[in-house]
């Protein structure tokens, strides 16, 4: 498929998915959205990609939030409706059959912030730049960033950065547990990849099984996330690759994993 806004490429299983609008600091406009939609439903729905890789083209930014400029025409009603379809996309990125890891380059503000969320992992250059100031333009988070932001880094530090607007930097975000892994910026898509592969050698529908816990499990009580994850451990059990995981590690080979 041709993109405007997007780069699309795969390469021995891990599709890098890479936001590409230089002239707005990869800023996500309505046709970003789309691209970025059609993007993850190919990565999604493509047998020969095991993870995705969500970065920013250039050395600048990786997201720089939504379109200030069409923010500027939004009200009461198409808010609403903007809000909700920024949401659509990172929905289907978290609730995927497949781990995305965020390879944050630059800027990664507001809606940038949100789509890194949105992401199973985090992983950051050193001079990627994290923040949520959307009430310096006064409005909020719109992407979810009220309600991940706190489930990633607790209440008390979420307030202060969605009500304070202030940028920080990456090892900052480390630190709160914004981003798993700070590295050297020409180092990121290298780690990143590695990650990648390091997930792609474990047995394919056991991850699926554990992403789906998490996040299932992530939005009810304990007691039914625990049901959840006696369900998907279950489901795990009853595949071949159950089989040749145990019989490998009793036999003490490596397995080879085939996804059934
Ligand atoms: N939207 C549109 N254009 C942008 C954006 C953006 N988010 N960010 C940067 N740009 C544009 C600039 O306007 C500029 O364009 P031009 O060259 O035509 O003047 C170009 O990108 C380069 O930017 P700067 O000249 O500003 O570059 P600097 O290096 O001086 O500064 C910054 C970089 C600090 C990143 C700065 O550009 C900035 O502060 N950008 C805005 C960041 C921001 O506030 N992001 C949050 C937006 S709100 C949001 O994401 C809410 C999500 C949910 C919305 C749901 C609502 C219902």
């Amino acid at each position: 498929m041709a993109y405007e806004n997007v780069t699309y490429e795969v390469k021995d299983g891990v599709a890098v998915i890479s936001v590409s609008r230089p002239k707005a600091l990869n800023a996500l406009n309505g046709a970003t959205l789309s691209e970025l939609e059609d993007a993850f439903r190919d990565a999604f729905s493509d047998d020969a990609v095991g993870v995705v890789i969500l970065t920013g083209a250039g050395e600048k930014a990786f997201v720089a939030g939504a379109d200030i400029g069409e923010i500027a025409e939004l009200n009461l009603e198409t808010g609403k409706a903007f809000a909700l379809r920024g949401q659509a996309l990172l929905h289907l990125i978290e609730n995927g059959p497949k781990p995305v890891i965020a390879a944050v380059n630059g800027y990664a503000l507001g809606g940038g912030t949100e789509i890194a969320m949105a992401c199973h992992i985090r992983i950051a250059s050193r001079k990627a730049k994290f923040g949520q100031p959307e009430v310096n333009l006064g409005v909020i988070p719109g992407y979810g960033g009220t309600q991940r932001l706190p489930r990633l880094v607790g209440k008390g530090i979420a307030l202060e950065l969605i009500l304070g607007g202030d940028m920080l930097d990456a090892e900052r975000a480390c630190q709160i547990g914004l981003v798993n892994k700070v590295v050297e910026p020409e180092s990121l898509m290298e780690e990143a990849t590695a990650l990648a592969r390091k997930i792609m050698s474990k047995g394919p529908i056991a991850v699926r099984c554990a992403l789906e816990a998490v996040n299932r499990g992530l939005q009810t009580t304990l007691d039914e996330g625990l049901r959840i994850e006696a369900d998907m451990f279950a489901r795990a059990c009853s595949t071949e690759d159950k089989d040749e995981g145990t019989s490998a590690f009793l036999a003490k080979r490596k397995p080879e994993f085939k996804g059934r």
